[in-house]
Order: C-alpha cells, then structure tokens, then sequence
C-alpha cells in the first residue's frame, strides 16, 4: 500500500508538499510561494549553523495516516520538504465546548472572534521558528552523530510547524494574515528591539543538558497547548494540531532520553570510581560527567522558564478563548463535564497575605491554571523515570520538580521569591541562595567544558550514554550525518 496517497492524499509533486488541495487554491498557493523564498533565507541565516550542506538522515512526513506517516532518508536541510498537513476532517464534527458547544464546527473563521484567532495562531506560530533560532549553534557541539539528526529533526519539524501555522494565516486571514506571517519571519529570539513574543523562548540554550531539558519542558508545553488548541472549534486549526502533535511526541523523546542517558551515565562513572555520594561534585566532575545536583538544577531552571508559559492563573484571554469556543482543556473530549464552565470553580494556587495557597476560583478564568496542572502532572511522569535510573545504582539522589512558585517571572508568583519547596525568601536570602537552586556560572562554565564535539558514527562524548535503539532501527555505528 502506498501511505502517500492511502489516507489524507498528499499532493508531494510541487514545492510545497500538502494534502489541503493547493494545487487548486491559486490565491493560497500563490502567497505560500511568494512566502516560501523568505523562509529558506530565514532557515539559512537562522536555522542549523554550519551543517547546512551536510546530508542528515531525516524522517519526512509523506502522509497523515498514523500507521505509517513518516519516510527516512538523507537530506539536506534546506532541501526538507516542509509540508501542509492537516489530520483528516471528521465528518459532523461539532464545536466541543463553550458557549457555541454543540454547533457545527467552524470550516471559515467566524467574524466576531478573528482577532482572538489570529493572536492564537500567531503566538503558536511564533514559538516553532523561536526554538530553531535558540538551538542553531548545538550542531557544533553534538555528542554523537545520533544526537546530530535528533537535534536537525527537531529542527526542521519546528520549521514545519511555521509553516502550519503560516498556512492558516495565508488561507483564511487575508492581508493582515499575510502580515503577521511575514512578521513571523522578522522576530528574533533574543533579539532586544524585535524579540520572540514569549518569554522563555528568548532564552538561551547553550548546551546539549539544556537543549534535553528544553525539549523535555518546554516542548511539553507545546503538547499540552496543542491538545488544547486540538479541541478548537475552528476546524482547520483543530486538524492542523492534531498532526502537528504526532510529530511533537519524537520532540518530547529526544528530551525524556537525553536525560536519562545523562544520568545513566553520570551513575556509571560514579559507580565505576565507587563514589557513592552523589554531592561529591568535584570528584563527579573529575570523571568527565555531569554530577546529578547540576541535573536537578538544570531542571529547575527550565521547568520554571515553562511554567511561565501558560500565563496568569487567572486569564481573561484564556476565559473568553474557551468561551467562544477556539481553546479548549487538556483533552477537552475525554473530559466529563457540561464543557461551559460558567458554574463551575477551579482551584487555585494563590498569593494571599504573603502566603502561598489554594483558592476557588471561577473555572473559565482558571484555564490557564488548569492547563498548567495537567502539564506538571505530564512532566512528573519521566522524572519518575530518571529517578528509577538513579534508585537502579542504589544512588541516594532524587530528582523532584521545583514548587511552581519558585524561579517565576508572569502570573501570581513573579512578584514573590521562593525556594524550590515553595517557601517564600526575603530578597537577601534569594540572593544569597540562588545558585543552590539554579545553575551558576561554575556551573555553566564545567558543562561548557564537557560540550566538546564527538562526529564519529557509533561514538558517545564521555557524558551521555549510547541509546538503547537507533532511530529507524539502525544500527550503532550508523550515520546519521554525513557532515560535509
Ligand atoms: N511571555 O491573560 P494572560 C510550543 C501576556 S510552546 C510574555 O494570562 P493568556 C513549542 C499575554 O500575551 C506552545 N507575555 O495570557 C515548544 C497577555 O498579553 P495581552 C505555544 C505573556 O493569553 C517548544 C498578557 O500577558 N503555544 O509550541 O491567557 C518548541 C496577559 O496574560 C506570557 C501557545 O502558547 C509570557 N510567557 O495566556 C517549539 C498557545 N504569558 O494580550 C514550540 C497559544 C502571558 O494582554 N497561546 N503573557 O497583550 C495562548 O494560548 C496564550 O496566549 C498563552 C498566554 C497561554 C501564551
């Protein structure tokens, strides 16, 4: 059976990939290809540094069937093609929550929410190419081939959610759509006159520690708010996530196992040394490993960066999104409830008289909230693996979650300080505490000094465990990256 053309009929003859009909939408076709030599020159100014000729072994979606949708080969990155792909449209599909619940889903944007829509859009659409701009410089300190094409992968699966987002601009926003979609491709991360618009994607990710934890959280978030724009009732944004969310789980594998084999690592040497206290930190670091208190640090760090992204617990935005039916929960459709909200509380964690506690609160105005709850459950999961590593070496170290008040800059806790246990700390002992909680510039000068490239096919820098299984089931020896 052909899965390129079996389920979803992806059109892969011209220069933009796609099973949304292109070939017959002339207007659409003609502002995608009038956007597309944009994007190649932002791909090549901003995308991977240094490997763009090299060929990279990558998985190309060819189709939106779930049993087969992918096809691997070598590539260059500028050559990718990045498609339009939107899951199949269920028929009869109706709007799952808010005031319209029960309605015929929306195929056209409805008028009176547009505004609302497009910032939706833009906001999502903005985060993909932020996070190619965060990682360009990993390439060159990659600590196998294997990590290379994970990191390239990643990469130009954020490009193709670009151009997600962009079609949906271009298709259904008019002018102001072929606006925002070039401002897109204006915004830097980082930049200070034209930055990303959310805060944690301006951040940097200087190392392969970071870049895991970064697509562990961060990208976590991007799940979680693709499930949730998922349930839209704004049809081609819902089909548009639903794929997009097929390809984020590989997103969220690169992060859950880079970090484990971190740590898997870091206990062999320990055991190997017989250095059984994890807080050994000099004699860990001696071993050319990362010693696991810098792990938990790492996390901290970036876990906060991410939880900064759901916004205010409590949101208007995220109210009237859910009311008028474009953003939905967490799995939205799994959920057993009236899907309206107007009587319902939620509760929320809150800063009242200096004290960190639970209040009810509206649920329509709790969404964010919500949302943010469900993600930390989610993240708790792998850490509870990394941990069963850890507990495999009989090593007495755990790796917990940071309170959500600690290390917050947006919402109810940016105005506070506090430790990773929640407990609230006078400007002085933050201050005086900081880098037992986030990395330090010790910290980050050791891990730079670990970062040194390792480009033979089968060969691991001395930090990072061999993967059980290669990608494609290839085998160890395997290369991924024909560097040129
Ligand atoms: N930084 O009412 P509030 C991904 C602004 S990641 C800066 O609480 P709302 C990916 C906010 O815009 C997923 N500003 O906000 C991962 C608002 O401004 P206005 C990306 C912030 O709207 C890895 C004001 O503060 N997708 O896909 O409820 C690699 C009041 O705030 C921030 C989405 O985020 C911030 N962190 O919640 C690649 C989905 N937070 O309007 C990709 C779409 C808030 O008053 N976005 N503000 O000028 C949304 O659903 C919501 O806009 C947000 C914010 C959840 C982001």
């Amino acid at each position: 059976m052909n899965v390129a053309t079996s389920i979803g009929k992806v059109d892969y003859d011209g220069l933009i990939p796609n099973n949304v009909g292109l070939g017959e939408d002339v207007r659409v076709k003609r502002a995608l290809e009038k956007w597309h030599p944009g994007y190649i020159d932002w791909w090549k100014d901003m995308g991977p540094e240094g490997f763009q000729e090299s060929l990279v072994y990558l998985r190309t979606a060819v189709s939106v069937d779930p049993k087969g949708w992918a096809k691997f080969d070598y590539v260059k990155m500028p050559d990718y093609k990045w498609g339009i792909l939107l899951a199949p449209q269920a028929e009869g599909r109706t709007i799952p929550f808010g005031a319209h619940a029960g309605e015929p889903a929306w195929q056209e944007v409805p008028g009176e929410y547009r505004a609302m829509l497009r910032r939706l859009i833009v906001i999502q659409g903005d985060t993909e190419p932020a996070s190619v701009e965060q990682q360009r410089h990993l390439g060159k300190t990659a600590p196998s081939l294997y990590d290379m094409r994970n990191l390239f992968q990643v990469n130009v699966e954020e490009g193709r959610h670009l151009w997600a987002m962009v079609y949906l601009l271009q298709k259904y926003f008019g002018t102001d759509g072929r606006e925002e979609a070039e401002a897109l491709l204006q915004r830097r991360s980082g930049d200070a006159d034209s930055p990303r618009m959310l805060g944690a994607f301006n951040e940097k990710t200087p190392d392969w520690l970071s870049f895991f934890m970064f697509t562990y959280f961060t990208d976590r978030d991007g799940k979680m708010q693709l499930e949730a724009l998922a349930q839209s009732g704004f049809d081609p944004l819902s089909r548009t996530c639903r794929f997009m969310l097929t390809e984020e789980a590989h997103h969220m594998f690169v992060g859950e196992t880079g970090v484990t084999r971190v740590i898997q690592r870091t206990c062999e040497a320990m055991k190997e040394a017989g250095i059984a206290d994890p807080f050994d930190i000099a004699r860990v670091r001696k071993l050319g490993v990362i010693d696991l208190p810098t792990i938990q640090k790492k996390a901290n760090l970036h876990f906060s960066l991410t939880l900064d992204l759901f916004g205010n617990e409590i949101s208007t935005n995220a109210a009237n999104a859910f009311h008028a039916g474009l953003k939905g929960r967490y799995r939205e459709n799994r959920l057993d409830d009236d899907h309206r909200l107007e009587q319902s509380t939620y509760p929320v964690l809150r800063l009242i008289d200096g004290h960190i506690q639970n209040e009810n609160a509206p649920a329509l105005s709790a969404l964010n909230m919500r949302l943010r709850d469900d993600y930390v459950n989610d993240a708790n999961v792998g850490v509870g693996r990394w941990n069963k590593v850890i507990e495999s070496f009989g090593i007495p170290f755990e790796i917990k979650l940071p309170h959500v008040a600690f290390n917050r800059h947006i919402g109810e806790f940016a105005k506070i300080k506090a430790d990773t246990g929640g407990t609230v700390l006078s400007d002085p002992d933050w201050a005086r505490r900081r880098s037992e909680f986030l990395p330090n510039d010790a910290d980050r000068d050791f891990i730079e000094s670990l970062m040194q490239p390792q480009y033979e096919p089968g060969k691991f820098a001395s930090w990072i465990a061999p993967p059980k299984v290669g990608i494609d089931n290839r085998p160890g020896e395997f290369e991924y990256v024909k560097i040129a």
